[in-house]
């Protein structure tokens, strides 16, 4: 059976809907990340990078372990494995590897920055606050944009990239800009893809 490391956070949250969304069995390890659980050495030895998720899939298709942490490899590695949410299509395969990488290069950074300066910062710094705000709002505009134009983010099918975003309209956009009312588009999208049995199954992980 396939082992989660997971946290209660949007990344953690992107894992665990893959893994209900292909109905494959799993078990959840969760770290508490504010005790720094997932600097364990025994995490370490797992994933060098110490951060979640990482899944341990004991057999990867020809009997060997594979070990895979962050949640674009971990979405690609399961769609590869059970042939779910990967068009056929190859223009919109093309568009699902660009997606994937738009969330975890640009739009997940910009949230990571908004989150720390916004949140965790000891002293205020109104000129980070300022710049991660415009760069979260500018990110959201381009989500949005791109669902004004197809009902998916690679085009006519749910897929991998729906997954990867989902989470950060469920959870980011929470706290700032606290809706999506200026984000029609990608608020109804938000609110197809959350009515997913399997979506909602999965942002319940862990429990
Ligand atoms: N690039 C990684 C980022 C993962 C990440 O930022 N994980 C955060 C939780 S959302 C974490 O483990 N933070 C703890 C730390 O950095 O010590 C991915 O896409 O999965």
């Amino acid at each position: 059976m396939i082992d989660l490391h997971t946290s209660a956070t949007a990344n953690g949250y992107k894992a665990s809907i893959m893994l209900e969304e292909c109905g494959l069995e799993y078990r959840v390890v969760s770290y508490d990340l504010i005790e720094r659980q997932n600097l364990d050495p025994a995490y370490l030895a797992l994933n060098p990078v110490g951060r979640i998720p990482t899944i341990v899939d004991p057999d990867s298709g020809d009997g060997r372990r594979a070990v895979v942490y962050g949640t674009q490899a971990i979405l690609q590695y399961l769609a590869e494995k059970t042939g779910r949410f990967m068009p056929a299509d190859p223009a919109e395969r093309a568009a699902v590897y660009m997606w994937l990488g738009v969330v975890a290069s640009d739009v997940a950074p910009a949230y990571s920055g908004q989150f720390v300066f916004s949140m965790l910062a000891p002293e205020r710094m109104p000129w980070a606050v300022e710049f991660y705000d415009r760069l979260v709002e500018r990110m959201l505009l381009v989500l949005e944009n791109r669902l004004g134009q197809c009902p998916y983010l690679a085009g006519r099918e749910y897929t991998i990239a729906d997954i990867i975003a989902y989470p950060v309209t469920a959870t980011s956009v929470r706290r700032y800009p606290g809706t999506l009312d200026a984000y029609p588009s990608l608020a109804a999208w938000a609110d197809r893809v959350g009515a997913r049995p399997g979506v909602q199954r999965g942002m319940r992980v862990p429990a």
